[in-house]
Formats: C-alpha cells, structure tokens, sequence
C-alpha cells in the first residue's frame, strides 16, 4: 500500500511543499465533521458576490489559521477572502484555495469539495507554474487527487486517518459526459454548437453543480465540464485563481485539457485574484472541437 507521505518522498518533492500538502489534507476529518453544525447560509456574500453558507466561512477560517500558524506559507489568498493574506514567514510558498467548492449542495447531502493550489513565489502567477494542486473530495470517501508535476494520483482516507492510494498515473480517457452551467437560454451560439454536436453523437449530461465533483467524474470517465461565457455573464462564473488553474493543472497532468474556449487557461497571467474566466475542461479530443468552433 502506498501512502501519501512515501508517495511524495518518492517524487522528490522539497520538504516544506510535502508539509503544506499533507497538512491541508489532514484537514479533511475536521472539515467532514464540521457539516453537521453548518448546515445554513450566512449574512454575508464573498468577493465575488455570492452569499457565503456558514461551512464556506468555517473552512476557509479552518484552514486559513492552520497555515498561518505552520509558518510554511508566504502568502493566501482565497475565495471566501477579499484581500491576499501574507504572513510573517520566510516561505517561498503562497496557497490559493476554493475552500469549500460545490456549496449550494452542502444542504442536500451532495458531493463538494476542497480546492488547493501551491506557487513558489507570487500569487498571481499563471496555471501553468503551479507547483502542486489537488481536490479533496467529501463523497461516499474522502479522496484527495493531486498533481506535483509527475502525474496524478488519488487517494483515499482510510479508518486510520491514512491517505492511501487507490490509483496513479490517472489519464483522462476520451469519452462522452458533459456538464454545462449558465441557463441554456442565455448560451452563446456556439456554445450551444458545441453542446448540440456532443449530443447528436450521443453524449449523455451529467451535471451536479458541483465542479469539484463534475471534474473528477470527467477525470474518470472522460467527457467536458462547461462553465461557458453567458449573455448575461460574458466572463463565465468560474475563478481562474482559485478554481480553473489548479483543477486545470490537474487535467493537463492527466493527459486532458482546459481552455476558456479559445486557448489554454494555464497559460493567462492573473490581473487580479477574483477574475472569473469561461472554462471548458476534460478529454482532449472535447477540448480541441470547442476551440475549433471558435476559431473557425
Ligand atoms: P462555489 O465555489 O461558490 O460553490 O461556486 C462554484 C460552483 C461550481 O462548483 C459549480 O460548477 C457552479 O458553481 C454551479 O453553478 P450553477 O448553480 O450556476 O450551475
Ligand atoms: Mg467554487
């Protein structure tokens, strides 16, 4: 059985990176214990503008002060936060994080999730310098799937408080689940292209409202998670900080692909930490043909 930490020893991943990850995923019986006590919305909204759910509150709290008192991180910034945070630390790492990814449906007992991605250095550095992202997902297990630049690999919370690995070297297949966000009414003609011509060749939609969860099915099965540019909503609704890179990272590392429909997400410099971006995410071959249909 290959646990988290021989994993990562074996990648020949720098020690504080090794700490930073094993410590937010230990993190994960807290989190999953906390739901019980928070189960409402709360009176306030995030930068973005969206009303904040108590559990968002208490994990991006939960975390937040876990890495703050570790002295392994530089800076934070997350999606609950307005400001980057910096702490008194020598560390090279900044942490960007979706703390609690999916939570509309924390209140209906689906699957959400924690999103993390690692930079050596600035926070506003495109996808691609990552240094590690992973997804810890609360489903039927608590699963951790992570990149630190060698491939992905997921885990799975044992009784013991354990990660062992369930699979490594995870390649996205090329297959036929799709999910799209934004109301079919306000799609974009070629969006709607792109969702038709999956459909006459027989793709079957599968969308829950969670990301997190969305893409680790595609991750399994193959297919597109969407979440397109919108009349309403020309810059889609999803984060390109704290949700499209490090799940972005992920898809590259296992053979699929993201993009905002014309090109590669991972490759856009941030202008600020909130900025939202249309995605398109999962097997290459979904990728390529969304792009093609743009760039025709
Ligand atoms: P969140 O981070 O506040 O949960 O918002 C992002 C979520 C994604 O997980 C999900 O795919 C999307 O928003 C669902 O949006 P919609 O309800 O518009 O389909
Ligand atoms: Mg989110």
């Amino acid at each position: 059985m290959t646990i988290l930490q021989k994993y990562l020893e074996n990648s020949g991943v720098c020690e504080d990176l090794c700490k930073i990850i094993v410590l937010i995923a230990d993190q994960a019986t807290s989190i999953r214990e906390a739901f019980i006590g928070n189960q409402s919305h709360a009176d306030s909204t995030n930068a973005s503008g969206e009303q904040q759910t108590t559990m968002d509150i208490w994990v991006d709290t939960h975390i937040t002060r876990i890495l703050a008192k570790s002295g392994l991180v530089h800076v934070i910034a997350s999606e609950e936060q307005d400001d980057i945070t910096t702490f008194s630390s020598s560390s090279k790492y900044s942490v960007v994080m979706d703390p609690l990814d999916g939570s509309s449906l924390i209140s209906v007992n689906m699957c959400v999730g924690t999103i993390v991605g690692i930079y050596n250095g600035d926070i506003l550095q495109p996808g691609k310098n990552l240094e590690a992202a992973f997804y810890m997902l609360y489903g039927l297990m608590t699963t951790l799937t992570l990149s630190v630049g060698r491939g992905v690999a997921i885990f799975a919370l044992n009784s013991d408080g354990v990660y062992q690995m369930l699979e490594d070297n995870v390649q996205i297949p090329e297959g036929n689940l799709y999910g799209s966000g934004g109301l079919r009414m306000e799609w974009l003609p070629k969006h709607s292209k792109f969702i038709a011509d999956i459909e006459a060749a027989g793709g079957k939609n599968r969308y829950s409202g969670s990301f997190v969860a969305d893409f680790h099915q595609v991750l399994k099965y193959g297919g597109v998670y969407a979440y397109p540019s919108t009349m309403k909503s020309p810059d889609g609704k999803l984060r390109l900080v704290f949700e499209v890179n490090p799940i972005g990272f992920l898809a590259i590392q296992a053979g699929g692909a993201v993009s905002n429909g014309v090109s590669n997400t991972l490759a856009i410099a941030p202008a600020k930490v909130h900025q939202r971006t249309p995605i398109y995410i999962g097997s290459r071959g979904m990728i390529e043909a969304i792009e093609k249909i743009h760039n025709a």
